[in-house]
């Protein structure tokens, strides 16, 4: 298999799911803004849209969204237990939660990334905007559960742990958040998180 990714970005999900995996695969780091990768590719003809994720399967099939990557990946090795069984409530837990962490949590940061420098009231509105959905993250939690949907490590806490993990890097406070910062913490001290970490670039390899 083989991820285009972008260092810190949402793709990194994908990534650390692949070390969770423990399976063999390919990296290739992606300029969104040129539409190059770095092996030389064209990205466009890889995923039109022009963003990541994308990833090419063993047999060659490009699937892109972050929600249908990350299921599919767990799909591969059921028996890692990251995804409940197709079919079952749970899974349609899991479903529910990627779609918010897609179209909500992830999407609400989206103005930071904009380009376009926030003016102080813009700024307010749009980190409120991540403060609601971040409260739902908060809430998910309350029940002292060490991951969204329970007590196993499955696909949405790796997709949420890389968007929360936003929140410090665009200066958005998580600290009336303390059941989210303790999640965020357990996440990151994972093997696979701190591995993909090192290998796009945004910590240093252990002496
Ligand atoms: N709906 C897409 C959104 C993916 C997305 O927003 N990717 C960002 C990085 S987190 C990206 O590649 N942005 C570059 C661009 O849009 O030019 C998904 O869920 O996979």
């Amino acid at each position: 298999m083989k991820l285009y990714y972008k260092p810190g970005a949402c793709s990194m999900a994908s990534h650390i799911i692949l070390n969770e995996l423990g399976v063999s695969f390919e990296l290739d780091k992606t300029d969104t803004d040129t539409n190059t990768t770095e092996a030389g590719g064209d990205f466009l003809r890889i995923s039109p849209n022009g963003y990541v994720p994308a990833l090419v399967t063993n047999d060659g099939d490009i699937i892109t969204e972050n929600p249908a990557v990350l299921q599919y990946l767990a799909d591969q090795s059921p028996d890692a237990g990251l995804a409940p069984a197709n079919g079952t409530l749970a899974r349609t837990r899991l479903q529910e939660t990627l779609n918010f962490l897609s179209s909500e949590l992830h999407t609400s940061f989206g103005p930071f990334f904009s380009g376009v420098e926030l003016d102080d009231a813009r700024r307010k509105k749009v980190d409120a905007g991540v403060q609601r959905r971040v409260t739902h993250v908060e809430r998910s939690l309350a029940d002292g559960r060490d991951f969204l949907l329970g007590d196993t490590f499955t696909v949405a806490d790796a997709y949420a742990y890389v968007v929360l993990n936003w929140a410090s890097f665009v200066g958005v406070s998580l600290d009336a958040y303390p059941k989210t910062q303790a999640y965020v913490a357990r996440i990151s001290a994972r093997p696979a998180t701190i591995k993909a970490m090192i290998a796009e670039g945004l910590m240093e390899q252990a002496a």
